[in-house]
C-alpha cells in the first residue's frame, strides 16, 4: 500500500488517468488530490464525480471547488452562466437541478486542509498556504486557498501544496516539483501546458519521495 498526492487537475482527465496507470494505482493505494480539480480544463465535473466515488481517493477543497460550490449555492435551479468557468458550465448544463445539488453537498463537505502520516512521516496538505497561528474565519481560508507561498516562508512541519505552478519559484522545463525546507510544491502547471512551457501532471509518492511525471 502507497500513499499518493496530486494537485490542480483543473478538469484534465486525460493525464489523471494516464497519471493512475503510470503508478500502477491500485484499490489498497491512497491518493488525496490537494484541490482545483475544476476549471480551465473540459472534464473538472466528471473528475468530482469520479472521485466521489472512489473509497481511497481525498478531495481537498481548492479555492475552484470554492468558487464553485459559491455559484451553486447563488444560482439554485437556474444556472447563470456568469457564476462558473466556461467549461465547468458547460458540463453543468448537462446536470439535473437535482444532481448539481447532489454536486454542492459533496463540496460543502470537503476538507479545507488535512494531516496525514505516511512512510513515517506527518503532513500538513492544503491547496494553497498554511495559515500563522491564531489566523481565523475569512483571513483563515484566503490563506489556505488563496495565498502564494513566499520563497522565504518556513514551516515547523512538512507541508504539502499545489495551486501555484512550480515556474512561480524555478525555470526548471518541464516543470518539477518545487521543494524548499519544509515546504513541497506539487502543481507542476497541467492546465497551463498548452502556454506554459514544459507543463505537466505532478504526482508524489509520500512513502519514499518518488515524482512521476506526465
Ligand atoms: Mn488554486
Amino acid at each position: 500500500m502507497a500513499v499518493y498526492v496530486m494537485s490542480d487537475l483543473h478538469g484534465d482527465w486525460a493525464h489523471f488517468r494516464l497519471m493512475l496507470m503510470r503508478i500502477r494505482f491500485s484499490s489498497r493505494d491512497q491518493l488525496y488530490i490537494i484541490g482545483d480539480a475544476v476549471d480551465r480544463g473540459p472534464h473538472g465535473i466528471r473528475l468530482l464525480h469520479y472521485i466521489q466515488k472512489q473509497q481511497n481517493m481525498t478531495l481537498l477543497l481548492g479555492n475552484h471547488e470554492l468558487m464553485l460550490l459559491e455559484g451553486l449555492q447563488a444560482c439554485g435551479d437556474a444556472l447563470d452562466a456568469d457564476w462558473f468557468d466556461p467549461a465547468t458550465f458547460a458540463e453543468l448544463s448537462q446536470l439535473s437541478p437535482a444532481a448539481r445539488g447532489e454536486l454542492a453537498s459533496y463540496l460543502s463537505a470537503l476538507p479545507v486542509f488535512l494531516n496525514i502520516s505516511a512512510g513515517g512521516q506527518s503532513y500538513f496538505l492544503v491547496h494553497a498556504s498554511p495559515a500563522p497561528p491564531g489566523t481565523e474565519g475569512e483571513q483563515l481560508l484566503e490563506y489556505l486557498l488563496w495565498t502564494r507561498v513566499s520563497p522565504d516562508d518556513r514551516f515547523s512541519r512538512p507541508v504539502i501544496a499545489g495551486h501555484t505552478p512550480t515556474a512561480y519559484y524555478q525555470s526548471k522545463t518541464p516543470l518539477r516539483i518545487w521543494r524548499n525546507g519544509n515546504f513541497t510544491d506539487i502543481d507542476c502547471g497541467t492546465a497551463f501546458r498548452s502556454v506554459l512551457p514544459g507543463g505537466c501532471l505532478a504526482c508524489l509518492r509520500l512513502d519514499d519521495g518518488r515524482e512521476f511525471y506526465v
